[in-house]
């Protein structure tokens, strides 16, 4: 196989029935619910092949933890933790990098990924030069400070105005294919996480197709507690991901970023098929009905 041909196999179109499920893959020691978990190369690995196994569309690598408080990794440090990884996932699934460095952007794309996970929403000319897709995520200030009283004056107005500005400029700049994420828990609080959840169809009406990130995040400790004051731990937060997601996909996302990724297919499947015109009839493994085309026309899938 020459160098790059995984690249363009690993971006033809496909046919799904069912909004997409991004798998997290934190090659860091510090991410805010798997740190550690997957810093050791073989273990990221494994766990990027049994997310693949479990039907995640694709796996989202990241070697920086963007945590509230998260303090930076230097470009080398992030590049050994990622490189490796991404390149041994090559051609086994559509890889995306999550990442704010132009220059891991750049190798994690040489390496494999077809996909540009930008939370700092500025690296669109990169994924038009190297023709991937690229998520247009929103932040307000960055990880280290942004919990410290973030303000809007309108949020929704603010975040979808950012996102839909920067997406037409990228589209205007020859990326073509565009997602815009309203950054769940990145510079906003309790309220705002739940006022942009309550308009996603706004946002996924403006054209692009949306992608959502709520798994396991703080708002959830607190809105799935069963009193007032009191926080769900992080690794109790399965319930309240899913049910955000599904919220999500309802409300017209195309793709949820998740830990937990089988609970997640199932929940995007019957999303699929609710929104089908008759339910699919399934017998023994084999699922016949009509094919749908969430994102199919213009989404690239692995
Ligand atoms: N959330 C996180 C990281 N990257 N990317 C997008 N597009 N949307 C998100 O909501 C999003 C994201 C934070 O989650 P996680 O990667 O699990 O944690 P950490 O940043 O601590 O590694």
């Amino acid at each position: 196989m020459r160098k790059g041909d995984h690249v363009r196999e690993c971006s033809t179109l496909r046919a799904v029935s069912r909004p997409l499920v991004m798998g997290v893959l934190n090659v860091t020691p510090d991410s805010f619910s798997d740190g550690g978990c997957f810093f050791d190369e073989e273990k990221a690995i494994a766990r990027g092949v049994e997310m693949v196994s479990e039907g995640a569309d694709v796996i989202d690598v990241g070697g920086e933890s963007s945590r509230p408080g998260a303090e930076p990794v230097s470009e080398a440090e992030e590049l050994r933790r990622v490189l490796p990884v991404i390149e041994a996932l090559a051609g086994k699934a559509r890889l995306s990098v999550d990442t704010v460095k132009p220059a891991v952007a750049e190798a994690a794309i040489e390496a494999g990924a077809t996909l540009l996970n930008d939370i700092s929403a500025s690296l669109w000319a990169i994924a038009a030069r190297k023709k991937a897709g690229w998520v247009c995520m929103h932040m307000r200030g960055q990880p280290r400070t942004m919990q410290d009283d973030p303000r809007y004056d309108d949020v929704v107005r603010e975040v979808h105005g950012f996102l839909i500005e920067r997406a037409r400029r990228a589209r205007e700049e020859g990326v073509e294919e565009i997602w815009v994420d309203p950054g769940i828990g990145f510079g906003k609080t309790y309220e705002h996480n739940l006022t942009l959840l309550r308009h996603l169809p706004q946002l996924a009406s403006a054209g692009f197709p949306v992608l959502v990130g709520t798994s396991r995040k703080g708002f959830l400790g607190r809105l799935t507690a069963a009193n007032a004051g009191e926080t769900v731990d992080v690794g109790d937060r399965l319930a309240g991901s899913v049910a955000t997601a599904t919220w999500a996909m309802l409300a017209g996302a195309r793709m949820v970023r998740v830990h937990d990724v089988p609970a997640t297919i199932q929940a995007a499947t019957l999303v699929g098929d609710c929104r089908l015109p008759s339910p699919r009839v399934r017998t023994g493994t084999s699922v016949g009905g009509p094919s749908f085309g969430v994102g199919s026309e213009e989404v690239r899938t692995a």
